[in-house]
């Protein structure tokens, strides 16, 4: 085996600073997937704990980044971080819920409470386009380096809730690309159109290199 095959091998460990157990479910499948096409294993490390991290930016990339930062400061995570600040933005709504999209109609609220919340305030409204967006940031404290991009995916949102795969706005979500909601969809089918992926997927150059 020579340098160059030795080095393509190597695993790299990344932390991934989000405490929502579907976000990490969803970020593991999506570090499969890239390692696959870029020939390295990525291993995500998940917080261990459940901690209180501050998220009081007014934008994705500052929750994103703190987020990160946290981890960094606080919990001395000395590896590669990646977190992810997302939301569902209703063009009819102005964007809403946007960043706020994790604590409507209150911050205790369940999924299903959400969905229900967001029909209720579409109701009579015909223009019903929508997307989600996902913006994420990598951390690499040992360089003294980090990378930001984001990645969005189009849909309406339905007048019912359908299909009971997914987290969050999922099942009200009728993606214009898959032709049924992200409730519907699996996980598999999800990922292909997601901005999620759509995000992470701009770091695999970043993930080849580490
Ligand atoms: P972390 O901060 O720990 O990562 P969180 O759930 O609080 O977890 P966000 O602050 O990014 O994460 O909140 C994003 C919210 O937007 C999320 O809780 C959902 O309500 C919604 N959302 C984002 N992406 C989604 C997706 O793929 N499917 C469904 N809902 C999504």
């Amino acid at each position: 085996m020579n340098q160059n095959s030795l080095i393509k091998n190597k695993m790299i460990e990344i932390f991934v600073a989000t405490q929502n157990k579907h976000k990490q479910k969803e970020i593991k499948d999506i570090l499969k997937i890239i390692s696959k096409d870029i020939k390295r294993e990525i291993i995500p490390v998940f917080p261990s704990e459940k901690e209180k991290v501050p998220e009081e930016g007014k934008t994705y990339f500052e929750n994103a980044f703190s987020k990160a930062i946290w981890w960094i400061e606080n919990k001395k995570v000395n590896i590669p971080v990646l977190s992810e600040d997302s939301g569902l933005e209703i063009f009819a709504l102005g964007k809403y819920p946007g960043v706020m999209s994790s604590l409507i109609p209150h911050k205790d609220a369940t999924d299903k409470d959400r969905c229900l919340f967001i029909l209720q305030k579409m109701k009579g409204i015909s223009k019903r386009d929508a997307r989600y967006v996902s913006w994420v940031v990598l951390i690499l404290p040992q360089e003294n380096y980090w990378i930001a991009d984001y990645g969005e995916t189009y849909g309406i949102i339905i007048d019912e809730i359908r299909g009971e795969n997914g987290f969050g706005y999922d099942p009200i979500f009728f993606s214009t690309e898959l032709q049924k909601t992200f409730g519907e969809a699996n996980q598999e089918e999800k990922n292909l159109v997601s901005h999620r992926m759509r995000a992470i997927s701009k770091f695999k150059k970043v993930f080849e290199k580490l």
